[in-house]
């Protein structure tokens, strides 16, 4: 039942329990996800839907003023689209009924619970990656081909491992990467992730497609918490100059220009969830494009022609430390020293772009020994990210040289999983693990991590790059002898 202006207008002096209504009528063959999926929530309350997957200020951008009908009684509004889905009872099911947190012993173990717990579309769009997804698995996969060459008889009674960061001290090596539509996962979204950082002194990373407002994140933070910028550029350069502006004005210790996302790579798993979304079927036969999805429609601003021509632009605009996110080549880390950003972050994107791109810490064991050789590597933060779940993976990374490591997917599971506890449980977690290994290997501090600690000679060497499960060996139709002939 598709509400009436002049019903919401009757309401307008309401206040905060109520929602607001719009009118999307003549939007609808603009939608980029496809009217659809619009249609399904029409005179429903679609909030919890939109929410995750559209920026703040969509309404206002997209939407005119004269379609803002104004504020709606919730208690006359019909039921969430999907509460009477026999799969979402299935769900809630399952949410009620996973285990404790007390029985997470390690990140996996969120993934294997939010894997089960939450909605299909947003496990898909959390967990997908680029085509084969190949990358995506050789992040975690590299680090088992580095082992460790520990010291013994070392005095590790004590093992601190708070470090620098772009010269911010935090209390582990780690930080929370950013990573996009935190209300997927969560519906508080990001803020959840910034107060379990702040409760452990952790660097949290805001992502510029953040579910919640980059002001709400800013708000969130207490006392001396560090927070850095992750900036998608926009083709308008005043709205990115104004981003900058804004994100240093209020605090922001770092920028973070992500160049590995020119166009956003395809990941089948979330084309797919969209496709079979109850919604879509209300297009069959027609031609619109909804293979897309949320991510590619809301990511059309982002600037393909960025280049390294635009770097000096970006130090004229600010004074916080610059880094480049996704240099993916030593030859590129030098171009960035010579660019004179203060660091890089050598990342693939968690696999969810270049499918064969080579893993953060294979191109950290490839950059560091140029750097050291050339005498670069103090004042140059070199950071990595993909694929590290175990404080052994992050050990390996800092032996190597890395300053930081940055984790994204495992925080959003603990989030989509146990909230804000969840989070906080999985950085507790990883910091145990640290204090275990740094003893183990013989180190009581972050500055005694050398190169000398690890065996990296397997990471160049990639022997056996395709899963027995690959979609290849799944659709592989064998080759098969002749066949004797019959009698
Ligand atoms: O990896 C991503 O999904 C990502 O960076 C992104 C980019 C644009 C929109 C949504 C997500």
């Amino acid at each position: 039942m598709a509400l009436k202006g002049s019903q919401v207008a009757e309401h307008a002096d309401a206040e905060s329990c109520w929602g607001k209504a719009y009118d999307v009528t003549e939007f609808l063959p603009d939608h980029p996800g496809g009217q659809g999926v619009i249609l399904k929530y029409a005179g429903r309350d679609a909030t919890r839907a939109f929410d995750p997957v559209h920026p703040p200020d969509t309404l206002g951008k997209y939407l005119d003023a004269s379609k803002h009908l104004g504020p709606v009684d919730m208690a006359t509004v019909a039921a969430e689209a999907g509460e009477d889905d026999p799969d979402e009872a299935e769900r809630r099911e399952r949410l009620a009924r996973r285990p404790l947190l007390s029985q997470c012993y390690n990140l996996f173990d969120f993934e294997a619970v939010a894997r089960r717990v939450m909605k299909r579309a947003a496990w898909a769009y959390y967990s997908s990656a680029a085509d084969d997804e190949m990358t995506m698995r050789e992040n975690h996969g590299a680090l088992h081909r580095v082992w460790f060459r520990p010291r013994v008889l070392v005095d590790v009674e004590k093992v601190d491992f708070s470090t620098t960061m772009l010269g911010a001290k935090c209390s582990a090596p780690f930080y929370v990467t950013a990573t996009a539509l935190g209300k997927l996962g969560h519906p508080e979204g990001e803020v959840v992730l910034t107060r379990a950082a702040r409760s452990h002194d952790v660097i949290q990373m805001i992502p510029t497609l953040a579910s919640c407002s980059f002001d709400d994140i800013v708000d969130a933070r207490r006392g001396g918490q560090v927070q850095w910028l992750q900036l998608y550029v926009n083709k308008d350069r005043d709205v990115t100059r104004r981003i900058v502006r804004h994100a240093e004005a209020r605090g922001c210790r770092g920028l973070f220009i992500t160049v590995d996302a020119p166009q956003l790579g395809r990941r089948e798993k979330d084309m797919r969830s969209k496709f079979t979304d109850g919604g879509s079927h209300v297009q069959a036969g027609q031609d619109t494009d909804t293979s897309q999805g949320a991510a590619r429609a809301i990511s059309s601003f982002i600037d393909p022609s960025l280049s390294w021509a635009d770097v000096p632009w970006f130090r004229s605009i600010t004074a916080m430390p610059i880094v480049l996110k996704g240099v993916q080549r030593v030859e590129d880390v030098l171009r960035a020293v010579d660019a004179g950003v203060q660091g890089v972050v050598l990342s693939n994107h968690g696999g969810r772009q270049l499918d064969f791109a080579r893993s953060g810490i294979e191109v950290l064991a490839e950059t560091m020994p140029v750097l050291r050789e050339r005498g670069l590597d103090r004042g140059f933060d070199v950071f990595v990210d993909g694929g590290f779940r175990r404080a052994s993976d992050i050990l390996k990374a800092l032996c190597l040289g890395a300053t930081g490591v940055g984790i994204g997917r495992p925080f959003l599971y603990a989030m989509s999983a146990y909230g804000q506890d969840g989070v906080e449980r999985a950085m507790q977690l990883l910091k145990d693990e640290m204090e275990m290994n740094m003893r183990l290997i013989g180190c009581a501090s972050v500055g005694d991590l050398h190169p000398g600690l690890v065996d990296a000679r397997g990471l160049f060497v990639h022997s056996n790059p395709t899963p027995v499960d690959a979609l290849s060996s799944t659709v592989y139709d064998p080759l098969v002898v002749p066949p004797q002939r019959p009698k």
